[in-house]
């Protein structure tokens, strides 16, 4: 595919409700989306970062940054054999694994749609029912969030994610355990707790929960690994995994013994295909964690979701959970199975609401093959 254009739009799109995390609360997402115009065919990708730099130290400027100032240079009016040949142009350029995943993604649209295929059935997908899971920002009334949970329960959702930090952990799982005995329930810390913390983390031990994800520092397979040790409950982690070698290591080192894939954090389709194949080569359970993606990122997820080594429910949930209205259609919805279908048409197989997009922007850029 020769590269004829690449158009950067910001967009901000409000949440229904604010979503709170271990780091942060978020109220608003600012999302870079990339448009690629490859052999007269749109392709779309969408940069997952987070506003501040306090999931990972990719932010949406800094995406938006390296891809204007950097990657979208690299690749303008060149031709590419293939999705790897174009990753191979990227890879200079050290981490920024967020802002390479939207280029990789709105390639891989582009060319399953030159292909008139879908995409997931481009990167092999065989799963075309995808269970699914929720995650819970951390609420201050219990109450609310268990009657929040019933209500996800109830529209079919088969797994249950509790955002968790320090003060606000071993009281709310025993009350939502307590509610609900018999669900696939886990926690997220985000990175909020150290090894000092270990007399908590044990407590959670008692909850037989599915996974405890990355209670531990952002960068540290290694203190994981300790941590895991002293655990019953598989350790689950995300913010660590930026690359194949990273799960190489952890699985190595009995950090885990459950991945959490994220498009954006490997660099996208690439990498994440070859991490799934590892985890299942291992024996090792992987599922497709989210961002707070808008529509074009929620269809990228499916679309990796497709994959046989994603075993356990994902993040991906349906775009009404997050959105007044998403920016494709038809808007991603969850069946009362609690099951998202993969879609049957081309590319990520939802259409692109321009119209929306133009009146959520905030800056836009373009550059085109001289
Ligand atoms: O750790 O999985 C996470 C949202 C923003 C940043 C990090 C995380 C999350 C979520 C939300 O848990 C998952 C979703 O998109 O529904
Ligand atoms: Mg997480």
């Amino acid at each position: 595919m020769k590269i004829e254009k690449i158009a950067l739009r910001e967009i901000s799109m409000p949440l229904k409700q604010p979503f709170e995390t271990s780091f942060g609360v978020t109220d608003r997402r600012r999302i870079v989306l990339v448009e690629f115009i490859a052999d007269g065919i749109s392709g779309w990708g969408e940069v997952t970062a987070t506003e501040g730099p306090y999931y990972n130290s990719e932010t949406t400027d800094t995406a938006w940054h390296v891809i204007c100032d950097f990657l979208a240079p690299a690749i303008i009016g060149k031709r590419f054999d293939s999705v790897e040949a174009l990753a191979a142009v990227m890879a200079p350029v050290r981490g920024h694994e967020m802002a390479k995943g939207a280029l990789e993604g709105a390639a891989w649209d582009a060319a399953a749609r030159s292909g008139n295929i879908p995409l997931w059935s481009l990167l092999g997908g065989t799963l075309e029912s995808l269970p699914s899971g929720v995650s819970m920002g951390i609420y201050k009334d219990t109450g609310v969030l268990l009657e929040r949970i019933g209500a996800e329960l109830a529209a079919g959702y088969r797994r249950v994610k509790l955002k968790i930090k320090p003060g606000h952990d071993v009281y709310v799982v025993e009350a939502v355990r307590k509610a609900y005995p018999d669900i696939a329930l886990t926690v997220d810390a985000n990175s909020a707790y150290t090894l000092q913390d270990i007399s908590t983390l044990r407590r959670l031990d008692e909850f037989a929960l599915d996974y405890m994800e990355q209670p531990l520092g952002w960068n540290e397979i290694y203190q994981h690994a300790e941590l895991q040790r002293q655990l019953r409950t598989p350790i689950c982690l995300d913010e660590c995994i930026h690359s194949l070698r990273d799960v190489e290591a952890a699985i190595a080192m009995r950090a885990c013994g459950v991945i959490n894939i994220k498009l954006g954090r490997v660099s996208g389709h690439r990498e994440a295909r070859k991490i799934q194949e590892y985890c299942l080569q291992k024996g090792v359970p992987a599922w497709c964690g989210g961002m707070l993606e808008a529509g074009i990122g929620r269809a990228h997820n499916i679309a990796m979701s497709s994959l046989p080594g994603f075993v356990m429910p994902g993040d991906v949930s349906a775009s009404a959970r997050y959105w007044h209205q998403d920016i494709i259609e038809p808007e991603v919805t969850v069946t009362s199975q609690g099951t998202i279908s993969v879609p049957t048409g081309p590319g990520i197989g939802f259409a692109v609401n321009r119209e929306l997009i133009d009146r959520l922007m905030v800056r836009s850029q373009e550059f085109r093959a001289s």
